[in-house]
């Protein structure tokens, strides 16, 4: 049989607005499982489906504005319709929800409440006009429709606010609907007597005010008439104390943060305050992007998204960095002159990252040596005479690599890496040299594997290929993966000396400057000697001074005494 949901009296609201449409053709329903969301200005209602059925139409959209009456869905029922609201017979149905309901006896009984309250002013004016012009008062929780308790969802006012008639003070929310609680009379806010997260029922006390001019309301406290659209409210005897707060007014002036404060004038469905609740948002800081500045559920999620971008930002060592250590901060530098931005590559952001991390944990030490490469050279340059017909070429950092592995078999803690608990010195019995590579991009590290079982030659090939693809940006991920030790040479291009950064979780790098002739003091006379510089940073957690020494110093002795390269 086919079911049409009508929209159903929502009490003296004329029209509201569809918000959300929660489900869509096709969709088997259960009875009261929520439909749409409707919102007026006071309060926002799921409408639920009056029995289980197929959804066969939609006729509404969101932002829609509907009237009582209006045709939300039509459903094709699997049982015998039974509606909780009237059903015709043609099988329509008006579902009146929780709070409406409420709404719609209030449009009765407000004016019940209005006489009540008016001839309960004229009696207590005339016993009090001379006595008192201001009065405390509880607004408490309201007739919220049948629901047992509601949730206290946001707090919209603080110690201090001077109110109207008609401010919203709270919002509160059941399984169906969130409503705000609006005052019923002007007054400054002296207490908050509930918290954000309370759950409360009617007759509960929600805030106490000093109400502007003579006491004029006396209603009922929990009132079951007043619907939700009028908190009900108590009149206290205790004289009022203006100028004198209590201390729990100041403790609850304390307890209310900018934030709240801040929610005052959102405008958001259930479903999209439930979400907001279970990501722990404050509305109050999302753009809305809905239609009069509704805060839709895509709205949440991309703050959600933002925040999250956010702390990885300020996490990473290339953006603001962690450990309480300040970030440095981004200046408009075109105040100052003309610039112009270019975004960082791939791989400049991710050694940048790398490098960073490894300045900022590791401590570092560079041990700065010489070495006499003047009969390596003239070896090398012999080499390539011969070599040259095949095309290939050696440079010194072929031999370095040789010499480096040969140092780290004698000294295996450069071949290690310190655990972070520091538990372990973990010692690799491979070794896999990396080799710092400049590219239009940045810095890249290829890794030569098994450097111990190849030649120099073999080496040199290695480094220039590896090399070649790294400028190419063909290398293979693995290609830089599994290093044991770096070299870092700028020998190439000049300079006498460098401090290079360790490439944690590795405890050791060489850098190697330019080599040229130097004068060298034989003990009888000055010999001209091709020396090299070298630069070893080392991890001090892992390695002491004295080894660092003996290390450099050894990768000194192999260089300039070739015989020992070949053993
Ligand atoms: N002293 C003197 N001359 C040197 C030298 C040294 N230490 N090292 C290399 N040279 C010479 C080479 O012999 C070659 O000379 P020829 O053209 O006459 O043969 C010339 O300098 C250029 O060498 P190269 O740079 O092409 O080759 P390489 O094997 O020395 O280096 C590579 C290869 C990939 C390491 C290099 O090209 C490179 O990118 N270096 C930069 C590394 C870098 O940026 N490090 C800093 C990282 S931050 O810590």
């Amino acid at each position: 049989m086919a079911l049409q949901v009508l929209v159903p009296d929502v009490g003296d609201a004329a029209e509201v607005e569809v918000i959300e449409i929660l489900v869509s053709i096709g969709d088997v329903v259960a009875k009261d499982d929520s439909l749409v969301v409707l919102e007026s200005d006071k309060a926002s209602m799921e409408i639920p489906s009056p029995e289980g059925g197929k959804v066969t139409s939609i006729s509404v959209k969101e932002g829609d504005t509907v009237n009582e009456g209006d045709l939300i869905v039509e459903l094709e029922v699997t049982v015998e319709a039974s509606a909780t609201g009237e059903t015709s017979a043609t099988g329509e149905t008006s579902v009146t929800p929780e709070p409406a309901a409420s709404e719609q006896e209030s449009q009765s009984t407000e004016a019940e409440t209005e006489s009540e309250i008016s001839q309960t002013e004229q009696t207590q004016t005339e016993q009090t006009q001379t006595e008192q012009t201001q009065a405390e008062q509880i607004i408490s929780v309201p007739d919220v429709g049948g629901a047992d308790e509601v949730l206290v969802t946001e707090i919209l006012v603080k110690v201090g606010d001077k109110l109207e008639a008609e401010d919203s003070l709270v919002v509160l929310e059941s399984d169906k609907a969130s409503m705000e609680i609006p005052t019923p009379v002007a007054g400054e806010v002296l207490e908050i007597l509930v918290a954000e997260g309370a759950e409360v029922k009617e007759g509960d006390a929600l805030v106490k005010l000093l109400a502007a001019g003579p006491a004029t309301v006396v209603a009922v406290a929990g009132n079951a008439e007043a619907g939700a659209s009028a908190a009900t409210i108590e009149k206290e005897t205790i004289p009022a104390k203006p100028d004198a707060p209590s201390p729990q007014a100041s403790v609850a002036a304390a307890a209310v943060d900018e934030s709240q404060s801040l929610n005052a004038s959102v405008h958001a469905g259930p479903a999209v305050r439930k979400q907001a609740r279970e990501y722990g948002v404050n509305l109050g800081e999302v753009t809305p992007t809905g239609q009069k500045g509704r805060i839709l559920k895509e709205d949440i999620q991309h703050f959600v998204k933002q925040r999250l971008r956010q702390s990885v930002k300020d996490q990473s060592p290339a953006g603001a960095v962690g450990n309480g250590i300040p970030p440095i901060p981004d200046l408009d530098f075109s105040k100052f002159g003309e610039i112009e931005k270019i975004p960082l590559s791939r791989i400049r952001k991710s050694s940048a990252r790398n490098l960073h991390r490894s300045w900022v944990n590791v401590p570092h030490v560079t041990q700065f040596d010489e070495a006499d490469i003047t009969d390596l050279e003239a070896f090398r340059k012999s080499q390539n005479a011969e070599l040259a017909k095949s095309g290939q070429k050696i440079t010194p950092l072929a031999f370095l690599v040789k010499a480096c592995v040969s140092a780290l078999i004698k000294f295996p803690q450069f071949n290690a890496s310190i655990e972070s608990t520091y538990d372990n010195m973990v010692y690799k019995k491979y070794y896999n040299i990396g080799v710092a590579v400049e590219t239009p991009d940045g810095l890249v590290v290829p890794v030569i594997k098994n450097a111990d079982k190849k030649g120099v030659v073999q080496l040199a090939q290695e480094t220039a290929e590896l090399a070649a693809l790294a400028r190419d940006k063909k290398l293979p991920m693995d290609a830089m993966q599994g290093g044991t030790f770096s070299i870092s040479s700028l020998g190439g291009i000049g300079g006498t000396a460098f401090t290079p950064i360790v490439n944690a979780p590795e405890v050791a790098i060489l850098g190697v400057s330019k080599s040229k002739m130097s004068p060298v003091y034989d003990g009888t006379q000055f010999q001209p000697r091709n020396m090299l510089p070298l630069s070893l940073s080392y991890d001090h957690r892992a390695i002491d001074g004295a080894e660092a020494a003996r290390f450099t110093a050894y990768i000194v002795q192999v260089l300039s005494d070739l015989k020992r390269l070949i053993l």
